[in-house]
């Protein structure tokens, strides 16, 4: 999709920067679909751009760019080469590169949504790369995965328990993973989605609008899920 006339995008002169979204979970939990459903939904009305990461390859950003939800050139791919949470986490140089290149070129942008690359339960972003960040976990991985904590269960600014279309198919009971997600994380919000149901879509939507206007009210304070579990990584 080539770039398209978008003068009529524009970010209020006082907003800094852009508001920058994290999306993270674990493999297939369905981060890119997340982000080609808030395409679809914001685009419309918000100047935005991805950045997407993976280990060996930008298959993610192909995904996203055949999915027509953005002008190409707007979705740029971080090829991470070590584990994803390293460029999310630990040095986040890569990413604040492409997102900073993507503002210089096309900003003022409202909105930009860097997704991780697919690590387990306890890869978070840090609030030098993401303002706020969202958890995707899946009904397909099981139902207790909501009882299984980790920092993005616990502490993501938004937990998602996506593709509740197919819980009957894996014999979840959706109600009570959200009700088991819920009593980890303090009040914290909790969204039941499915790309295929326009009500919960339209409550994703809501939340990245929510946490816009408190980013461009300059009350949005982004917080730190806090750090991965205790491993080590071999080097060569
Ligand atoms: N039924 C159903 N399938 C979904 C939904 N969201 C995503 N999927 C499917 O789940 C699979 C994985 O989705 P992706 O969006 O690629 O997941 P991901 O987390 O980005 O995957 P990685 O980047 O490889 O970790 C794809 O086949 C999607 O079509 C949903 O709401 N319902
Ligand atoms: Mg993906």
């Amino acid at each position: 999709m080539p770039e398209q006339n978008n003068q009529h995008f524009h970010a209020p002169l006082n907003q800094p920067r852009a508001l920058r979204i994290g999306v993270a979970g674990p493999v297939g939990t369905g981060k890119s679909s997340i982000l080609a459903t808030l395409c679809r939904e914001l685009a419309g009305e918000l100047s935005m751009a991805v950045v997407t990461n993976d280990i060996y390859t930008d298959e993610d950003a192909r995904f996203l760019r055949s999915a027509g939800v953005l002008p190409t050139e707007r979705i740029r791919a971080v090829e991470t080469g070590a584990c994803p949470h390293t460029a999310i986490r630990d040095d986040v140089s890569a990413n604040l590169d492409a997102v900073e290149d993507l503002e210089e070129a096309y900003g003022p942008l409202d909105l930009v949504l860097v997704e991780s690359g697919g690590d387990n339960l306890t890869a978070t972003f840090s609030p030098a790369l993401a303002d706020a960040q969202i958890f995707a976990i899946d009904v397909a991985g099981g139902g207790d995965v909501a009882r299984k904590g980790g920092p993005g269960i616990t502490g993501a600014d938004l937990l998602v328990i996506n593709k509740t279309d197919l819980a009957p198919h894996v014999e979840v009971d959706v109600e009570r993973m959200v009700a088991d997600a819920s009593s980890v994380r303090d009040g914290l919000p909790v969204l039941a989605l499915s790309k295929h149901d326009t009500d919960s879509v339209a409550r994703l939507a809501d939340w990245v609008r929510s946490v816009l206007a408190r980013h461009r009210a300059g009350s949005h304070v982004p917080s730190d899920p806090g750090p991965m579990a205790p491993h080590s990584h071999p080097h060569p």
